[in-house]
């Protein structure tokens, strides 16, 4: 058996940061997570990292406005060779309701600094929940980030919150109005934690 199989064994609460000076040093590879308020986005990390605490879910949404930087560890087929560290970035919510067009203007220029001043970024997953459409806000972000060239991944989020066909039908309808191929989607349920395994594998193939 030669397969590899991932797994995140630690995982800590590093920064939060307004501004560059902020971020953590060392600077090691990245991936970050992005999303519309209240799409689920700390309950995914938090079932990502099996910490239940680590990110703070809310019901009331648009509080976080810093960039929140997670140290992680993960090991590979429980061998302590295979070994790497990389931060988990939790970027603020885009979208909310009451948004003025300056909040909007502000959002886009503070993400944009941190996509710039950021070289090591390996891959962004953009959240979005399996039960909506698609809104111009989401497709906006995942298109300002394409151009940027980082790859993106889409994950559908509140999986259990659909039967299995209705799930099934909401990636199809994603994945044409996106043109994303199999690889680049993924619906995950932060309550069940189904395929987390899967995510973890695709995660880590964007880590060096
Ligand atoms: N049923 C279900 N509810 C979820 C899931 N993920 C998040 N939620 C709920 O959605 C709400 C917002 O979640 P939160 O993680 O705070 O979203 P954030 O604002 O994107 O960080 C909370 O009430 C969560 O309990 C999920 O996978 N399944
Ligand atoms: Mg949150």
């Amino acid at each position: 058996m030669n397969t590899k199989t991932w797994d995140i064994i630690n995982a800590n609460y590093l920064a939060s940061a307004v501004k560059v000076s902020q971020y953590p040093v060392p600077a090691l590879e990245e991936i970050a997570f992005i999303g519309r308020s209240n799409v689920g986005k700390s309950s995914l990390i938090n079932s990502l990292t099996r910490r239940k605490g680590l990110a703070r879910v809310s019901s009331s949404p648009g509080k976080t406005q810093t960039i929140n930087f997670y140290d992680l560890r993960a090991k590979c087929n429980g061998e302590e060779e295979l070994r790497k560290q990389f931060y988990l970035v939790d970027l603020p919510g885009y979208g909310f309701a009451r948004t003025s067009k300056d909040n909007k203007n502000q959002w886009s220029a503070f993400i944009g600094k941190y996509l710039e001043d950021s070289p090591k970024l390996k891959l962004v997953c953009q959240l979005l929940d399996i039960r909506h459409n698609l809104m111009d806000s989401d497709l906006a972000c995942y298109q300002w980030l394409a151009t940027c060239g980082i790859p993106v991944i889409v994950i559908l989020t509140k999986s259990d919150k659909l039967s299995k066909s209705a799930a099934q039908n909401q990636v199809n309808k994603f994945k044409r109005d996106l043109g994303l191929n199999d690889e680049r989607i993924l619906a995950y349920s932060a309550t069940n934690h189904l395929m987390r395994g899967e995510l973890i594998e695709r995660i880590m193939q964007y880590i060096d």
